[in-house]
């Protein structure tokens, strides 16, 4: 039984939540285990398309069991409407769903600061947050002011909130913005920690256990390599850990337990929020890619930025993720596409380059350096097997693992769970 971790390798929305579908058909448990909801996770059984935020993909799944680790940063009053949300519709909770009591809680002043701040940055230096105080909510972790999710528990939470909402409506005001209704927020968060109550759980040693038995594992990571806070293009990224190594502190297993390492990577690239993008499209074409692939943030619902397939960060984020396979999505979106390019290297300062460069002002002046690819020209999204692929899409799919030295052991052509090909 393996122990895998499932990560996006560009910047986020590479289709985490499709992945996460099919490869939990035979999984005992599902953990997320860092970012909050900023991650809008989009799940289509049937008819029916569930985006959830903060909730581990598995709870779809009857047989599977969901954590919510010590890594997260969790809204508690997004987390009840979402999990509200799942219950109206015919999913159960209890004794499938576990919260880990060392989680921090994101309160609403983390939102309200969130927003702030970024309102009083100026253009270029805005980073394009979800505004979902995720940022904010690490800091206090890291400062060791944070509330827990065990906290809850405390006789003296209540109190809690509300001092601390007092002293951050200070810092709010101070930096322009609104301050807090401090009643308002305790009566919507007692709710909400009320609600949460029966899920808290110590899920460190229920996880161990899990691995002593040997079942089978799912780490379910958000955003991308790209928006890691120590590998991604800094300070354009989030505040935690979104690679691999994300996995064992934000659940509390042994990094050793991990066996087996997926990335997720679109056969082009978008980006939402602020930031360098070496093979961004201005043109046509980006805007082909946008349309065709439905490109609008699942959170917020932003156009995402679109540009050709960078082998240069794919290489990077499997390099920093220890990825031993791709799994390959979208690849429909270039059905109709004449020329396909790949960025192999990039130019800067006259110079050849082939990794990610510290420096987002180096990144900045990254030129792409482009190898041409000629399109298949035919419809792939009905097809169920890799002989059924246009050969030239074959070629296509093998010069990509080629470069970039992983395999593609998943591939989708289409929203659908029966247009995912596993391959061997
Ligand atoms: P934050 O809110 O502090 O994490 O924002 C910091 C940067 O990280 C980017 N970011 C994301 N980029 C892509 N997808 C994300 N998740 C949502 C989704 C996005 C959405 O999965 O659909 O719906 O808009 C995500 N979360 C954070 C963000 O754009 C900033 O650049
Ligand atoms: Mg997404």
């Amino acid at each position: 039984m393996s122990k895998t971790v499932l990560i996006g390798s560009q910047w986020g929305d590479e289709g985490k939540g499709k992945i996460i579908d099919v490869l939990t058909a035979d999984v005992d448990w599902v953990v997320r285990y860092q970012g909050g909801n900023n991650a809008g996770h989009t799940v289509k059984i049937g008819d029916e398309k569930y985006v959830l935020h903060l909730t581990p993909s598995g709870i779809l799944r009857e047989h599977c069991k969901c954590v919510i680790g010590n890594g997260l940063v969790v809204d508690i009053v997004g987390l009840q409407s979402e999990l509200s949300e799942l219950v109206e519709r015919g999913i159960k909770l209890e004794n499938r769903l576990f919260i880990s009591d060392r989680a921090h809680i994101v309160l609403p002043y983390h939102k309200a600061l969130d927003g702030t701040k970024e309102g009083n940055l100026e253009k270029g230096k805005k980073i394009g947050t979800t505004k979902r105080g995720i940022g904010p909510c690490y800091m206090d972790k890291a400062d060791r002011i944070g509330l827990r999710i065990g906290d809850i528990l405390e006789a003296d939470f209540l109190d809690r909130v509300r001092t601390l909402t007092a002293d951050k409506n200070t810092i709010i005001e101070s930096l322009g913005g609104e301050p807090l209704d401090i009643d308002e927020v305790v009566k919507d968060i007692s709710e909400a920690a009320d609600y949460l109550k029966p899920f808290i759980r110590d899920t460190i040693p229920m996880l161990n256990e899990a691995v002593k038995n040997d079942d089978e594992i799912l780490f379910e990571g958000a955003q991308g390599v790209m928006l890691d806070v120590d590998f991604g293009t800094y300070p354009f990224v989030t505040s935690s850990s979104t690679g691999a190594g994300g996995a064992p502190a934000g659940s509390g297993i042994a990094p050793g337990a991990i066996d087996r390492c997926i990335g997720i990577v679109k056969a082009y690239t978008t980006r939402v929020g602020e930031g360098p993008f070496p093979t961004e499209l201005f043109d046509d074409m980006g805007m082909h890619l946008a349309k065709v692939g439905d490109e609008f943030g699942a959170t917020t619902g932003r156009p995402r930025r679109c540009g050709w397939f960078d082998a240069v960060v794919a290489k990077y984020s499997a390099m920093v993720g220890g990825i031993n396979e791709w799994a390959l999505m979208k690849l429909d979106v270039l059905d109709a596409v004449e020329t396909i390019k790949i960025c192999v290297a990039y130019e800067c300062d006259g110079e050849r380059i082939d990794t990610v460069p510290a420096s987002i002002s180096k990144l900045a002046r990254c030129k792409p350096i482009y190898e041409e690819f000629k399109g298949w020209n035919t419809p792939t999204t009905e097809c169920t097997s890799w002989d059924e692929l246009p050969e030239q899409c074959r070629k296509y799919v093998e010069y990509l693992e080629k470069i970039t030295g992983v395999n593609v052991s998943i591939l989708s052509v289409g929203p659908k769970r029966s247009s995912t090909l596993v391959l061997n």
